[in-house]
């Protein structure tokens, strides 16, 4: 009995895991972008420092990287909100040239697989994309190199990037956070990568969030 347990539990398993990799949509058929910028410090914080992760050794002096520029959906699509691992086309011919905004070359190859092949754009025109989506993003002040610990609000998170980025619609940004520190800032944009409001982003709803300082 308990045998067929085991066998089912492990069947489940493989199931959802290969249900996350499944490939969904076309490439170019997609309704907006999200940008996604993670604070890296806090990812140092929980588990990057554990893993020995070049992200998190001394000196790398991240504070927002870029995990992604994720095309997405208005309306769900083949039970998805956004398309993923659309081709199977090769990724940047150097990923090394992303290592400024981006902390890992897995990391590289992955938002490329997962979220890339979908917009259409090549590797290379769609890492240049995702560069010239988080350039136009001012990083609030206080965010750039913080070298003591923050506690925010999330709706304080949110205000300081209203501030900083004159006519960005209130609700095109959504925080994210994980065991209460800020995990990402996602900032919903059009395809000529102006901000624009969308909804139904998952929110954090901690009542404060910490962040780490950079180091
Ligand atoms: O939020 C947890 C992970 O889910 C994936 N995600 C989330 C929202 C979305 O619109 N698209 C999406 O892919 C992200 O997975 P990753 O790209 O890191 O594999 C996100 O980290």
């Amino acid at each position: 009995m308990r045998l067929f347990i085991c066998l089912g539990l492990l069947s489940l398993f493989c199931l959802s895991a290969a249900d996350r990799n499944a490939p969904i949509g076309e490439p170019g058929k997609f309704d907006y972008y999200l940008l996604t910028l993670s604070w890296s410090p806090a990812y140092c914080a929980s588990t990057g420092d554990g893993r020995n992760d070049p992200q998190c050794a001394p000196g790398r002096q991240f504070s927002f990287v870029l995990h992604g520029l994720w095309p997405q959906y208005t309306r769900s699509t083949n039970g998805s909100m956004w398309p993923q691992f659309c081709t199977t086309e090769p990724g940047l011919r150097d990923p090394k040239t992303m290592l400024d905004i981006m902390p890992s070359t897995g990391l590289i190859r992955h938002e490329w697989s997962k979220h890339g092949t979908c917009t259409g754009l090549g590797a290379e025109g769609y890492f240049a994309t995702a560069r010239k989506a988080m350039q136009s993003i001012k990083i609030p002040p206080r965010f750039v190199a913080p070298k003591e610990y923050l506690n925010l609000s999330p709706a304080q998170v949110k205000k300081e990037f209203l501030q900083a980025n004159p006519g960005m619609p209130e609700n095109s940004i959504a925080i994210a956070c994980s065991s209460n520190f800020l995990s990402e800032v996602r900032i919903c944009m059009d395809r000529n990568l102006k901000t624009i409001p969308c909804a139904g982003q998952r929110e954090c709803r901690a009542p404060s969030v910490r962040m780490p300082p950079v180091r």
